[in-house]
């Protein structure tokens, strides 16, 4: 019999510690883990529900959908529009919002989120995985735009991913530190597996997409030449490079062993500040990443603090262990 404790009673516990709290919230966070226990079974089964290959369409940023965005964004859509705890959502693989529906109540959270993250890796079953976000829908805004969506990272309520790898496992903060559970597929349950996940100051690994070398700024140049020269070289260190393209699995990496990943700005589209997306990819990994004691910048400034100018606006992000993050924040001063 398991006895460990489920993501529920966790979140439950740790309500009952919010001065208020009225049991919204914790409804909010369990029909999202409910969404991602049919992601996992559908990522899961793979070819075996003939889910695997291109839809044959384009999102809003012009990338081919797999079947499994699209499958995976309805499901994320279905499973939380109908309990009344959200106004509106928003997702990598739509345009605009996504009001909830007129025959549902609608509550006073926002949920975006980018349903499946890496999926250029899924049809050769490399890890990828769900990224969320949730924050306060403003007062006395009964009919939400995207206008509404646009707050800095530091205004989340929550933040969270799961990671479909060998074992399904879900990565969340509430703000009180960074907690992780296990799917136990046996009981359907995720349970408590790495209390208050505390990222090591200090790395010897750094993760980038290392092809792009020629385009990267200077600052970012200099930093990954001084990691390959080793103990030759004024780090007087051997480092590791990895790079999975999937940035849940690098994020998940980096809280369990420490670590650095980079997507910086590069001059390879000069009209896109980068690749990775401010509200649904960079946002919520950077209250993970803080709140276990890292720290998530572009290079000059905090992620967290950025005002969106967009719903699917893209930053650079260099994130992960402290004293790293520190050092390349320090070659880009002027
Ligand atoms: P590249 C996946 O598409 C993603 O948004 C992140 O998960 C990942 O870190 C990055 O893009 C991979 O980018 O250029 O290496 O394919």
């Amino acid at each position: 019999m398991h006895t460990g404790t489920t993501l529920t009673q966790f979140i439950i516990e740790e309500q009952r510690r919010v001065v208020g709290a009225t049991g919204e919230f914790t409804s909010l966070l369990n029909d999202i883990v409910t969404a991602i226990k049919v992601i996992s079974n559908a990522v899961n089964k793979g070819d075996l529900m003939g889910v695997l290959g291109s839809a044959g369409s384009e999102n809003i940023q012009g990338e081919t959908q797999k079947k499994l965005d699209v499958i995976t964004n309805d499901v994320m859509l279905r499973s939380n529009e109908w309990a009344g705890h959200l106004a509106a959502m928003a997702s990598e693989e739509m345009e605009d919002i996504f009001p909830i529906p007129s025959q549902f109540p609608r509550g006073k959270y926002l949920l975006v989120f980018d349903p499946l993250d890496g999926s250029s890796n899924i049809d050769v079953n490399i890890s990828v995985g769900t990224i969320f976000s949730i924050l306060r829908c403003p007062d006395g805004v009964s009919e939400p735009t995207a206008a509404d969506f646009l707050q800095p990272g530091t205004r989340q309520v929550a933040a969270g991913y799961a990671l479909y790898g060998p074992s399904t496992m879900i990565m969340l903060t509430t703000g009180q530190g960074v907690n992780g559970f296990t799917l136990d597929r046996d009981v359907g349950e995720f349970l408590l597996t790495h209390r208050d996940v505390r990222i090591t100051p200090d790395t010897r690994e750094f993760a980038i997409n290392a092809s792009n070398e020629r385009f990267w700024e200077e600052p970012v140049q200099r930093y990954v030449q001084e990691c390959l020269q080793g103990k030759e070289g004024p780090r007087g260190e051997n480092f590791n490079m990895r790079w999975v393209a999937s940035m849940v699995a690098e994020v998940h990496r980096i809280l369990i062993r420490g670590g650095i990943f980079m997507y910086p700005k590069d001059t390879k589209d000069p009209k896109k500040a980068g690749k990775l997306r401010l509200m649904y990819e960079a946002n919520p990994m950077s209250f993970i990443v803080e709140q276990a004691g890292g720290l998530s910048s572009t290079g000059r400034e905090r992620i967290m603090d950025i005002q969106p100018t967009g719903l699917h606006q893209r930053v650079p992000v260099i994130l992960g262990s402290r004293n790293e993050v520190e050092r390349i924040v320090s070659y880009h001063k002027p």
